[in-house]
């Protein structure tokens, strides 16, 4: 096979296998609650658009853990299966589509938001921003059924404290650069500089626009895959912004590397990956990846020893047989979600 067969080939595959879930035509019309049914939508066609990330599958769905395994950093490897099915007594919030006006970017710009059920005015909400794998968008999160379920069931029982969810597009181009499905050092570009946009123009936004915490003290950020990348380039670069961070199978290119996807030149060098003596840094850094991760690899476990090496706090866990998929997100999130406010 050709290279550039290979290269569309992988891409493909990973436009199938990753980056979250999305609505099958990824468009959500503005403020329109976005369907958060039982139905899952399956792509029926894999094109490669941001959009055509693939709802996840019931092969994706965990498998039921009676009593699942907990590790010695009060992790649990495997997210219990109740906690992605409805029930009475839990309420689950829906996602709304929101524009707003990136300076950064010089540009309107789409995100997705989940407002917990009860929400008001009244309370002041720490707010999450969980950010999508590559190809992705603003919809990749929000056409997961499953996740308004999750946080529900969280909060019902006391696990998480109610919060604002807030699913960017991460692909900050300034101009109208399409998000090419190629392995290309310069397509990976707009990825890194949505740590300015959010910095910068997203959580003011939202700060101004919703009944935040606000600050670093209610402000949490996560993310799958090259979202996981992204957390952790932008608690690198911004340390001092956010409350706690979980890098969920992260994927290669903080710092250089070469894997079959392609050379990564690298955001930062391995000696940057570290925080000064005395910053103020989140107080809690997860990373976590399946043990059977066919797209990343060993890369996650990789920033785990690097994060070691340059004395950087985190917890680091695997979960027991996840591939790149969905039972990996759940687990991450699962434990993530359960940080908040405390
Ligand atoms: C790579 C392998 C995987 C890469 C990105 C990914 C930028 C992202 C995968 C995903 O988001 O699911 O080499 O390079």
């Amino acid at each position: 096979m050709k290279k550039t067969a290979l290269t569309i080939c992988a891409a493909l595959v990973l436009a199938l296998a990753c980056c979250g879930c999305s609505k099958e035509d990824g468009k959500v019309n503005e403020t329109t609650p976005i369907a958060g049914g039982e139905a899952v939508v399956t792509p029926t066609e894999a094109t490669l658009s941001p959009s055509a990330t693939p709802a996840p599958t019931a092969t994706d769905t965990p498998t039921p853990t009676a009593t699942p395994a907990v590790d010695s950093n009060g992790m649990t490897l495997l997210c219990p299966s109740q906690y992605l099915k409805k029930r009475e007594g839990a309420t689950y919030g829906k996602f709304t589509h929101i524009t707003y006006y990136s300076d950064y970017c010089k540009r309107d710009r789409g995100a997705t938001v989940l407002l917990p059920a009860g929400y008001t005015e009244e309370k002041k909400y720490p707010v999450v921003y969980l950010l999508h794998g590559i190809f992705g968008d603003e919809n990749s999160f929000a056409g997961d059924a499953n996740l308004p379920v999750l946080i529900g069931n969280l909060i019902a029982d006391g696990l998480s404290e109610e919060f604002i969810l807030v699913c960017p597009a991460m692909f900050a181009a300034s101009d109208d650069t399409v998000q090419a499905p190629g392995f290309t050092a310069e397509a990976m570009i707009p990825y890194d500089r949505f740590a300015h946009d959010l910095t910068q123009c997203l959580i003011p936004y939202i700060d101004a626009n919703y009944s935040t915490l606000r600050g670093r003290e209610g402000t949490y950020i996560a993310g799958f895959s090259m979202g996981g990348r992204e957390t952790l380039f932008t608690i690198i670069t911004y340390p001092d912004r956010f409350r706690a961070a979980c890098a969920i199978a992260p994927a290669p290119g903080l710092v250089p590397g070469k894997d079959k996807f392609m050379v990564h030149e690298g955001s930062y060098k391995p000696e940057q990956v570290k925080f000064a003596e005395g910053a103020v840094i989140p107080d809690r850094i997860i990373i976590c990846c399946g043990t059977r991760d066919s797209v990343v690899g060993q890369f996650p476990k990789e920033y785990h020893n690097l994060f070691s090496a340059n004395g950087i706090d985190h917890i680091w866990y695997e979960i027991p047989n996840a591939d790149h998929d969905m039972q990996a997100q759940y687990s991450g999130l699962y434990n993530f979600l359960q940080v908040i406010g405390k």
